[in-house]
Protein backbone atom coordinates (compact mmCIF):
# COMPACT_ATOMS: atom_id res chain seq x y z
CA UNK A 1 0.00 0.00 0.00
CA UNK A 2 1.38 3.29 -0.86
CA UNK A 3 0.81 5.43 2.36
CA UNK A 4 0.33 9.01 0.97
CA UNK A 5 2.39 11.74 0.32
CA UNK A 6 1.98 15.65 -0.27
CA UNK A 7 1.82 16.58 -3.60
CA UNK A 8 1.39 20.45 -5.35
CA UNK A 9 0.20 19.28 -8.91
CA UNK A 10 -3.69 18.89 -8.17
CA UNK A 11 -4.84 22.64 -7.62
CA UNK A 12 -8.76 22.63 -8.09
CA UNK A 13 -9.43 25.17 -11.35
CA UNK A 14 -11.94 28.07 -10.57
CA UNK A 15 -13.92 26.03 -13.70
CA UNK A 16 -12.78 22.46 -12.90
CA UNK A 17 -15.93 20.43 -13.06
CA UNK A 18 -16.04 19.79 -9.42
CA UNK A 19 -19.10 17.41 -8.27
CA UNK A 20 -20.31 17.97 -4.54
CA UNK A 21 -22.20 14.53 -3.79
CA UNK A 22 -24.32 15.27 -0.99
CA UNK A 23 -24.48 19.11 -0.91
CA UNK A 24 -27.10 19.53 1.04
CA UNK A 25 -25.80 17.86 3.70
CA UNK A 26 -23.64 19.11 7.08
CA UNK A 27 -20.23 18.51 4.97
CA UNK A 28 -21.25 18.80 1.59
CA UNK A 29 -23.13 22.44 2.40
CA UNK A 30 -19.85 23.88 4.05
CA UNK A 31 -17.82 22.56 1.15
CA UNK A 32 -20.46 24.10 -1.89
CA UNK A 33 -20.31 27.52 0.61
CA UNK A 34 -16.82 27.25 0.74
CA UNK A 35 -16.23 26.66 -3.25
CA UNK A 36 -18.67 29.32 -3.77
CA UNK A 37 -17.23 31.83 -1.70
CA UNK A 38 -13.56 31.01 -3.55
CA UNK A 39 -15.50 31.72 -6.80
CA UNK A 40 -15.13 28.35 -8.33
CA UNK A 41 -17.64 28.59 -11.39
CA UNK A 42 -19.24 25.08 -12.01
CA UNK A 43 -19.59 23.15 -8.61
CA UNK A 44 -21.98 19.92 -9.79
CA UNK A 45 -24.56 19.59 -7.38
CA UNK A 46 -28.26 17.21 -7.56
CA UNK A 47 -30.71 17.29 -5.01
CA UNK A 48 -31.84 13.22 -3.90
CA UNK A 49 -34.75 14.25 -6.09
CA UNK A 50 -32.72 14.91 -8.98
CA UNK A 51 -30.53 11.42 -8.45
CA UNK A 52 -30.81 9.20 -6.39
CA UNK A 53 -27.80 7.83 -4.99
CA UNK A 54 -28.69 4.33 -4.16
CA UNK A 55 -29.56 3.68 -7.78
CA UNK A 56 -26.64 2.91 -9.74
CA UNK A 57 -28.27 2.89 -13.33
CA UNK A 58 -28.83 7.05 -12.22
CA UNK A 59 -24.95 7.40 -11.10
CA UNK A 60 -24.04 5.67 -13.98
CA UNK A 61 -25.86 8.07 -16.57
CA UNK A 62 -24.92 11.16 -14.66
CA UNK A 63 -21.25 10.66 -14.73
CA UNK A 64 -21.47 10.05 -18.20
CA UNK A 65 -23.72 13.62 -19.06
CA UNK A 66 -21.68 15.46 -16.24
CA UNK A 67 -18.16 13.85 -16.45
CA UNK A 68 -16.88 15.31 -13.05
CA UNK A 69 -13.17 15.88 -12.94
CA UNK A 70 -12.90 15.91 -9.05
CA UNK A 71 -15.41 14.33 -6.41
CA UNK A 72 -16.04 15.19 -3.06
CA UNK A 73 -17.84 11.88 -2.23
CA UNK A 74 -20.34 13.63 1.06
CA UNK A 75 -23.10 11.84 0.84
CA UNK A 76 -24.06 9.10 3.32
CA UNK A 77 -26.97 8.24 5.96
CA UNK A 78 -25.76 9.45 9.12
CA UNK A 79 -27.00 10.32 12.66
CA UNK A 80 -25.86 9.43 16.31
CA UNK A 81 -25.92 6.86 18.56
CA UNK A 82 -29.90 6.39 18.75
CA UNK A 83 -30.27 6.60 15.00
CA UNK A 84 -27.73 4.37 14.11
CA UNK A 85 -28.93 1.49 16.90
CA UNK A 86 -32.42 2.02 15.62
CA UNK A 87 -31.62 1.74 12.05
CA UNK A 88 -28.82 -0.46 11.68
CA UNK A 89 -30.29 -2.14 8.13
CA UNK A 90 -30.56 1.42 6.47
CA UNK A 91 -27.28 2.75 7.67
CA UNK A 92 -25.00 -0.39 6.14
CA UNK A 93 -27.19 -1.08 3.32
CA UNK A 94 -27.93 2.90 2.06
CA UNK A 95 -24.12 3.94 2.94
CA UNK A 96 -22.86 0.64 0.76
CA UNK A 97 -25.12 1.57 -2.21
CA UNK A 98 -24.24 5.22 -2.35
CA UNK A 99 -20.73 5.10 -1.76
CA UNK A 100 -20.25 1.66 -4.53
CA UNK A 101 -22.12 3.67 -7.07
CA UNK A 102 -20.24 6.96 -7.02
CA UNK A 103 -16.88 4.83 -6.30
CA UNK A 104 -17.35 2.99 -9.17
CA UNK A 105 -18.88 5.51 -11.21
CA UNK A 106 -16.16 8.25 -10.38
CA UNK A 107 -13.57 4.71 -11.86
CA UNK A 108 -15.17 3.74 -15.20
CA UNK A 109 -15.92 7.88 -15.87
CA UNK A 110 -12.33 8.63 -15.65
CA UNK A 111 -12.08 11.55 -12.47
CA UNK A 112 -9.50 12.60 -11.88
CA UNK A 113 -9.25 12.73 -7.99
CA UNK A 114 -12.26 11.23 -5.38
CA UNK A 115 -11.92 12.15 -1.92
CA UNK A 116 -14.39 9.50 0.48
CA UNK A 117 -15.32 10.96 4.18
CA UNK A 118 -15.05 8.40 6.71
CA UNK A 119 -15.48 8.52 10.16
CA UNK A 120 -13.65 8.11 13.64
CA UNK A 121 -16.00 5.11 14.30
CA UNK A 122 -13.88 3.27 12.01
CA UNK A 123 -11.73 2.62 14.63
CA UNK A 124 -11.82 -0.26 17.37
CA UNK A 125 -14.36 0.37 20.17
CA UNK A 126 -11.21 -0.28 22.82
CA UNK A 127 -8.80 1.68 20.50
CA UNK A 128 -5.39 3.22 22.02
CA UNK A 129 -5.62 7.19 22.25
CA UNK A 130 -5.23 9.18 20.29
CA UNK A 131 -6.68 7.10 17.86
CA UNK A 132 -3.62 6.48 14.56
CA UNK A 133 -4.35 5.57 11.16
CA UNK A 134 -2.47 2.44 11.48
CA UNK A 135 -4.74 1.27 14.02
CA UNK A 136 -7.82 0.63 11.50
CA UNK A 137 -9.04 -2.61 11.56
CA UNK A 138 -6.82 -4.34 14.86
CA UNK A 139 -9.44 -4.55 16.83
CA UNK A 140 -13.60 -4.70 17.08
CA UNK A 141 -15.59 -2.10 16.77
CA UNK A 142 -18.46 -0.67 18.96
CA UNK A 143 -21.74 -2.41 18.88
CA UNK A 144 -23.79 0.85 18.27
CA UNK A 145 -22.12 1.86 15.06
CA UNK A 146 -20.55 -1.15 13.47
CA UNK A 147 -22.92 -1.69 10.70
CA UNK A 148 -22.38 2.02 9.77
CA UNK A 149 -18.43 1.68 10.42
CA UNK A 150 -18.43 -1.36 8.41
CA UNK A 151 -19.87 0.28 5.31
CA UNK A 152 -16.88 2.92 6.10
CA UNK A 153 -14.44 0.49 5.67
CA UNK A 154 -15.26 -1.11 3.19
CA UNK A 155 -15.72 2.62 1.10
CA UNK A 156 -12.19 3.14 2.35
CA UNK A 157 -10.81 -0.55 1.31
CA UNK A 158 -12.72 0.07 -1.97
CA UNK A 159 -10.93 3.24 -2.84
CA UNK A 160 -7.54 1.25 -1.75
CA UNK A 161 -8.34 -1.17 -4.03
CA UNK A 162 -9.53 0.75 -6.86
CA UNK A 163 -5.66 2.62 -6.70
CA UNK A 164 -4.36 -0.80 -6.69
CA UNK A 165 -6.06 -2.04 -9.60
CA UNK A 166 -7.31 0.56 -12.02
CA UNK A 167 -4.41 3.47 -11.19
CA UNK A 168 -7.21 5.80 -9.76
CA UNK A 169 -6.45 8.38 -7.18
CA UNK A 170 -9.11 7.95 -4.84
CA UNK A 171 -8.51 9.54 -1.22
CA UNK A 172 -10.52 8.78 2.41
CA UNK A 173 -10.24 10.97 4.86
CA UNK A 174 -11.68 10.33 8.60
CA UNK A 175 -13.48 13.45 10.58
CA UNK A 176 -13.72 13.36 13.99
CA UNK A 177 -17.71 14.10 15.44
CA UNK A 178 -18.49 17.48 13.26
CA UNK A 179 -21.00 20.10 14.06
CA UNK A 180 -21.96 23.26 12.61
CA UNK A 181 -24.90 25.41 10.49
CA UNK A 182 -27.50 23.19 8.84
CA UNK A 183 -26.19 20.10 11.57
CA UNK A 184 -29.37 17.84 11.91
CA UNK A 185 -31.33 18.94 14.93
CA UNK A 186 -33.99 16.33 14.95
CA UNK A 187 -33.43 15.15 19.12
CA UNK A 188 -33.66 11.38 18.26
CA UNK A 189 -31.48 11.64 15.00
CA UNK A 190 -28.75 13.98 15.91
CA UNK A 191 -25.51 14.03 16.87
CA UNK A 192 -24.82 14.86 20.56
CA UNK A 193 -23.28 18.53 19.83
CA UNK A 194 -26.63 19.91 17.62
CA UNK A 195 -28.94 17.83 20.09
CA UNK A 196 -27.61 19.87 23.54
CA UNK A 197 -27.80 22.79 21.45
CA UNK A 198 -31.14 22.87 20.90
CA UNK A 199 -32.08 21.12 24.64
CA UNK A 200 -30.59 24.17 26.40
CA UNK A 201 -31.98 26.63 23.43
CA UNK A 202 -35.83 25.69 24.04
CA UNK A 203 -34.90 24.99 27.64
CA UNK A 204 -34.30 28.70 28.00
CA UNK A 205 -36.98 29.69 25.85
CA UNK A 206 -39.35 27.68 27.81
CA UNK A 207 -38.21 28.31 31.44
CA UNK A 208 -37.50 24.90 31.96
CA UNK A 209 -35.64 23.55 35.41
CA UNK A 210 -33.08 21.53 34.05
CA UNK A 211 -31.81 19.68 30.58
CA UNK A 212 -31.43 16.29 30.17
CA UNK A 213 -28.33 14.93 28.92
CA UNK A 214 -27.66 11.12 27.88
CA UNK A 215 -25.89 8.40 29.07
CA UNK A 216 -23.25 9.55 32.19
CA UNK A 217 -21.13 12.58 31.17
CA UNK A 218 -18.10 10.11 31.09
CA UNK A 219 -17.41 9.17 27.49
CA UNK A 220 -15.52 11.48 25.92
CA UNK A 221 -15.50 12.77 22.48
CA UNK A 222 -13.75 15.91 20.00
CA UNK A 223 -15.54 18.28 17.90
CA UNK A 224 -14.35 20.02 14.58
CA UNK A 225 -16.24 22.68 13.08
CA UNK A 226 -17.80 21.96 9.66
CA UNK A 227 -16.35 24.76 7.93
CA UNK A 228 -12.79 23.34 9.05
CA UNK A 229 -13.67 20.24 7.79
CA UNK A 230 -14.20 21.74 4.49
CA UNK A 231 -11.14 23.68 4.24
CA UNK A 232 -9.31 20.30 5.43
CA UNK A 233 -10.82 18.72 2.23
CA UNK A 234 -10.15 21.22 0.11
CA UNK A 235 -6.57 21.16 1.25
CA UNK A 236 -6.52 17.27 1.23
CA UNK A 237 -7.87 17.48 -2.56
CA UNK A 238 -5.10 20.05 -3.63
CA UNK A 239 -2.29 18.54 -1.86
CA UNK A 240 -2.28 14.68 -0.81
CA UNK A 241 -2.00 11.49 -2.70
CA UNK A 242 -2.02 7.99 -1.72
CA UNK A 243 -3.78 5.24 0.04
CA UNK A 244 -3.20 6.13 3.38
CA UNK A 245 -6.06 6.98 5.39
CA UNK A 246 -5.88 10.80 7.10
CA UNK A 247 -7.57 11.92 9.70
CA UNK A 248 -9.27 15.14 10.46
CA UNK A 249 -9.94 16.86 13.49
CA UNK A 250 -8.83 19.09 16.35
CA UNK A 251 -6.27 16.40 18.60
CA UNK A 252 -8.62 18.07 21.60
CA UNK A 253 -11.34 16.09 23.39
CA UNK A 254 -13.89 16.81 26.56
CA UNK A 255 -16.38 14.67 28.61
CA UNK A 256 -19.67 15.39 27.56
CA UNK A 257 -20.65 16.74 31.07
CA UNK A 258 -18.13 19.20 29.89
CA UNK A 259 -19.52 19.57 27.02
CA UNK A 260 -23.55 19.82 28.61
CA UNK A 261 -21.62 22.85 30.67
CA UNK A 262 -19.78 24.95 27.88
CA UNK A 263 -23.00 24.70 25.82
CA UNK A 264 -25.06 25.69 28.84
CA UNK A 265 -22.74 28.86 29.69
CA UNK A 266 -23.10 29.81 25.88
CA UNK A 267 -26.79 29.49 26.05
CA UNK A 268 -26.85 31.25 29.63
CA UNK A 269 -29.51 28.47 30.67
CA UNK A 270 -29.53 28.76 33.99
CA UNK A 271 -31.34 25.57 35.33
CA UNK A 272 -29.81 22.23 35.93
CA UNK A 273 -28.25 19.38 34.27
CA UNK A 274 -29.22 15.63 34.41
CA UNK A 275 -27.61 12.62 33.58
CA UNK A 276 -29.43 9.90 31.75
CA UNK A 277 -27.62 6.70 32.19
CA UNK A 278 -30.52 4.88 30.55
CA UNK A 279 -29.08 5.90 27.55
CA UNK A 280 -25.73 4.53 25.51
CA UNK A 281 -22.55 6.23 26.31
CA UNK A 282 -21.18 4.67 22.95
CA UNK A 283 -17.46 4.00 22.96
CA UNK A 284 -15.55 5.63 26.00
CA UNK A 285 -13.29 7.72 24.40
CA UNK A 286 -12.81 9.16 20.49
CA UNK A 287 -9.93 11.25 20.35
CA UNK A 288 -7.66 11.07 16.96
CA UNK A 289 -4.19 11.74 16.59
CA UNK A 290 -4.09 14.52 13.57
CA UNK A 291 -0.20 14.55 13.58
CA UNK A 292 -0.21 13.26 10.05
CA UNK A 293 -2.63 15.65 8.78
CA UNK A 294 -0.51 18.52 10.77
CA UNK A 295 2.90 17.44 9.43
CA UNK A 296 1.35 18.13 5.62
CA UNK A 297 1.01 21.59 6.65
CA UNK A 298 -3.21 21.42 8.02
CA UNK A 299 -4.36 22.56 11.28
CA UNK A 300 -8.42 23.05 12.42
CA UNK A 301 -9.14 27.02 13.63
CA UNK A 302 -12.19 27.57 14.75
CA UNK A 303 -11.74 27.36 18.48
CA UNK A 304 -14.87 25.51 19.95
CA UNK A 305 -17.05 27.93 21.58
CA UNK A 306 -16.77 30.29 19.11
CA UNK A 307 -17.89 27.37 16.85
CA UNK A 308 -20.46 26.70 19.42
CA UNK A 309 -21.92 30.34 19.93
CA UNK A 310 -22.31 30.61 15.97
CA UNK A 311 -24.06 27.20 15.50
CA UNK A 312 -26.34 28.70 18.18
CA UNK A 313 -26.99 31.52 16.43
CA UNK A 314 -27.73 29.43 13.36
CA UNK A 315 -30.19 27.31 15.00
CA UNK A 316 -32.40 30.35 16.21
CA UNK A 317 -32.18 31.47 12.95
CA UNK A 318 -32.88 28.63 11.24
CA UNK A 319 -34.69 25.72 13.09
CA UNK A 320 -35.36 27.12 16.68
CA UNK A 321 -37.37 30.11 15.90
CA UNK A 322 -39.96 29.78 13.51
CA UNK A 323 -43.92 27.79 13.66
CA UNK A 324 -42.13 24.45 12.25
CA UNK A 325 -39.07 24.95 15.35
CA UNK A 326 -37.27 21.64 15.84
CA UNK A 327 -38.17 20.22 11.85
CA UNK A 328 -36.24 17.44 11.39
CA UNK A 329 -32.94 18.09 9.34
CA UNK A 330 -32.60 16.01 6.03
CA UNK A 331 -30.88 12.75 7.39
CA UNK A 332 -28.77 12.10 3.91
CA UNK A 333 -26.22 14.35 2.97
CA UNK A 334 -23.08 14.10 5.61
O1 LIG B 1 -22.91 12.25 19.07
P1 LIG B 1 -23.43 10.93 19.47
O2 LIG B 1 -24.87 10.65 19.16
O3 LIG B 1 -22.64 9.77 18.81
O4 LIG B 1 -23.26 10.75 21.07
P2 LIG B 1 -21.25 8.98 19.02
C1 LIG B 1 -22.07 11.06 21.72
C2 LIG B 1 -22.24 10.93 23.22
O5 LIG B 1 -23.12 11.97 23.67
C3 LIG B 1 -22.86 9.62 23.69
C4 LIG B 1 -24.09 11.43 24.53
O6 LIG B 1 -22.19 9.22 24.87
C5 LIG B 1 -24.30 10.02 23.99
O7 LIG B 1 -24.92 9.19 24.98
N1 LIG B 1 -25.30 12.27 24.53
C6 LIG B 1 -25.75 12.97 25.60
C7 LIG B 1 -26.14 12.47 23.53
N2 LIG B 1 -26.91 13.58 25.31
C8 LIG B 1 -27.18 13.31 24.02
C9 LIG B 1 -28.25 13.69 23.14
O8 LIG B 1 -29.19 14.39 23.51
N3 LIG B 1 -28.16 13.21 21.85
C10 LIG B 1 -27.13 12.43 21.43
N4 LIG B 1 -27.12 12.01 20.14
N5 LIG B 1 -26.13 12.03 22.26
C11 LIG B 1 -21.68 8.54 16.54
C12 LIG B 1 -21.90 7.32 15.71
O9 LIG B 1 -21.26 8.09 17.76
O10 LIG B 1 -20.66 9.38 16.08
C13 LIG B 1 -21.83 7.56 14.27
O11 LIG B 1 -23.10 6.70 16.12
C14 LIG B 1 -20.75 8.53 13.86
O12 LIG B 1 -21.65 6.35 13.65
C15 LIG B 1 -20.70 9.75 14.75
O13 LIG B 1 -19.50 7.92 13.90
C16 LIG B 1 -19.56 10.67 14.43
O14 LIG B 1 -20.09 9.90 19.02
O15 LIG B 1 -21.34 8.08 20.20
Amino acid sequence: MDPGRLCHNNMLEKDSRIYIAGHRGLVGSALLRRLEAEGFERPITRTHGELDLSRQAEVEGFFESERPDYVFLAAARVGGILANSTYPADFIRDNLRIQTNVIDAAYRGGVKKLLFLGSSCIYPRDCPQPMKEEHLLTGPLEPTNEPYAVAKIAGIKMCEAYNRQYGTRFVSVMPTNLYGPGDNFDLEHSHVLAALIRKFCDAKAAGAGSVTVWGTGSPRREFLHVDDMADACVFVMEHYEGDGILNIGTGKDMTIQELAGLIRDVVGFKGGIRFDPARPDGTPQKLLDVSRLASLGWKSRIPLREGIEATCTWYRDNVGAGPGGGVSMPREGS
